[in-house]
């Protein structure tokens, strides 16, 4: 049971365990270093269940006294559980997402709700959700937030009046609920979406032009008591009315979008109908939980027309990686698969390991035989920012190396990244012609937005991954795209967009 643990970004299953095990439990297996081993054996052993129970363990020094834990280990702990609750005040993006589609199920049905829709950061996609919002119109406004209140998910209700509530959802975030007016949704969705940032500079703009602009419409100044709206029901109309084309939720973060938009010159965001493949994931050959066959029937599912069938390589003992006669028989065995498969073209992938000194886990006359390199970070965390660097940069000067894997090495709420120069890594990219990925598991979701902004500005090229270790891990390409949008990537930008011909191009070249 525990093994299931490990499964992450996977909602329904994330769901149903919620169910079984103290919450507390899910946070002290975060805690880096412990896993799910160790957490079990601290849960039986000494029933910690908490973040306050493991600490006390910690500082009492019983934890030391365990079989197989040690000094080292407990210290590790205490030095750990600093991060762990300084960044437990966030939810992971796809925590939110579950709870919200929890809310939603049950409030979209509800005749007194209409127009129901989220807003704030999780509407923008940012990658950790403060609380979630919801918006929607109402004939009865009353019966609508009484129906919220009553959703068995709440735990304790924070603040209600006519129109809008604010509750904790048990073991959850807070949700607050909001009613508006039909002829008013457009405003209020513009300003309950944010950002604040992109709000106080669409204010200024209204300013600008004789308007002010509130959660109920934009007012002419001339118009004292707001009451003749020029634009409130539709965001189109509100951002059309201050010279703005609508702009998508992932941009509005002040970061460039109002300049461009006023321009004319927004980015047209790629989208999910535009990827084609994934070039990293594994199977049962290596740490996966699916077969070979099985990933890529779920991909073909997936109407991707490419897939680079991947696994680790053998430097990490705990991932069971390919040595190279196992990547052979690996590629007869794909080509077979190929017959089987008439949508999907098949192809041989491998998630390298760089080694400490920036060589590569395989030789280069292996390396040269696989269709797809990714060489990722998994080992020795703790070198300084330059070696870091200089590690990276190494690696992908190897003309074998297509792509760079998970830049930061970063578990969101768990461990921070290791140390990198972000720029000279992306100026190396740009001049090697090495493709970045945005990691699309959801608690690291690396690169991180900016960095995509600045690649996509370098014309680095970008690789969107599930890193899918089950075939319910292809969700992740999902998260990986919203980063691509909030980082302003079209699909021009992307690799997956590129059909099976020019993939292979682009990977020879
Ligand atoms: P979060 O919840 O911390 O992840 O981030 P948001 O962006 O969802 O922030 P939240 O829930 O406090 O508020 C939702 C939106 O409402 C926010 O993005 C912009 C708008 N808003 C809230 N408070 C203010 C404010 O004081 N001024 C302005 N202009 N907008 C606000
Ligand atoms: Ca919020
Ligand atoms: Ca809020
Ligand atoms: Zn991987």
């Amino acid at each position: 049971m525990f093994e299931e643990f490990k499964f992450k970004g996977e909602v329904s299953e994330h769901k149903k365990l919620r169910a079984v095990f103290p919450e507390g439990l899910f946070q002290v297996m975060k805690v880096q270093g412990l896993g799910t081993k160790r957490t079990a054996i601290l849960f039986k052993t000494l029933k910690i269940d908490s973040l306050e129970k493991l600490a006390n363990a910690a500082h009492s020094g019983d934890i030391a006294k365990l079989r197989g834990f040690g000094d080292k280990v407990q210290e590790n702990i205490l030095a750990n559980l600093e991060f762990v609750e300084k960044s437990s005040q966030r939810n992971l993006l796809v925590k939110a997402l579950s709870y919200a589609g929890d809310v939603r199920r049950y409030l979209s049905p509800h005749p007194s709700i209409q127009n129901l829709e989220t807003a704030g950061s999780l509407r923008r996609w940012k990658e950790t959700i403060g609380d979630i919002d919801f918006l929607c119109t109402s004939q009865n406004p009353e019966k609508a937030i009484s129906h919220f209140l009553t959703f068995p998910d709440v735990e304790k209700v924070l603040a209600h009046g006519p129109t809008k509530a604010s509750v904790l959802l048990k073991n959850g975030p807070q949700c607050d609920f909001r009613v508006v007016e039909p002829g008013q949704f457009g405003a209020a969705m513009v300003y309950f979406t944010g950002s604040k940032e992109h709000n106080v500079r669409l204010r200024e703009l209204a300013l600008r032009k004789g308007l002010t602009l509130n959660e109920y419409g934009l007012f002419k100044l001339t118009d004292k008591n707001k009451e003749k709206p020029v634009a409130a029901k539709t965001e189109e109309d509100v951002y059309r009315y201050l010279g703005l084309p609508w702009i998508p939720p992932e941009l509005r973060e002040d970061r460039g979008e109002i300049e461009m938009g006023l321009k004319n010159k927004l980015p047209r965001l790629i989208e999910e109908a535009d990827i084609l493949g994934d070039v990293h994931n594994h199977t049962t050959l290596s740490d996966g939980k699916n077969t070979a066959e099985e990933m890529i029937r779920a991909a073909e599912n997936l109407k991707w027309d490419w897939y680079f069938c991947g696994d680790h390589s053998p430097s990490l003992a705990m991932t069971h990686g390919l040595a190279p006669a196992a990547l052979w028989k690996k590629r007869a065995h794909l080509e077979d698969l190929q017959s089987k498969f008439k949508k999907i073209k098949i192809f041989l992938g491998s998630e390298v390991d760089i080694l400490p000194n920036g060589n590569l886990d395989y030789e280069n006359a292996v390396l040269e035989k696989i269709d797809c390199v990714v060489a990722s970070i998994h080992s020795r965390f703790k070198q300084t920012e330059g070696e870091m660097t200089a590690r990276i940069c190494r690696a992908i000067e190897n003309p074998h190396v297509d792509i760079l894997g998970h830049i930061t090495g970063r578990l969101m709420n768990t461990r921070p990244g290791y140390n990198v120069d972000f720029e000279a890594i992306l100026q190396k990219a740009k001049e090697t012609q090495t493709a970045i990925e945005i990691n699309g598991q959801p608690d690291r979701l690396e690169l991180s937005d900016t960095h995509v902004k600045r690649a996509v500005e370098l014309g680095v090229p970008i690789v969107l991954s599930t890193d899918a270790h089950s075939i319910s891990h292809f969700e992740n390409m999902v998260y990986a795209l919203h980063v691509a949008r909030r980082g302003w990537a079209t699909a021009k930008d992307i690799l997956n967009t590129r059909s099976t011909t020019e993939i292979l191009e682009w990977l020879q070249s």
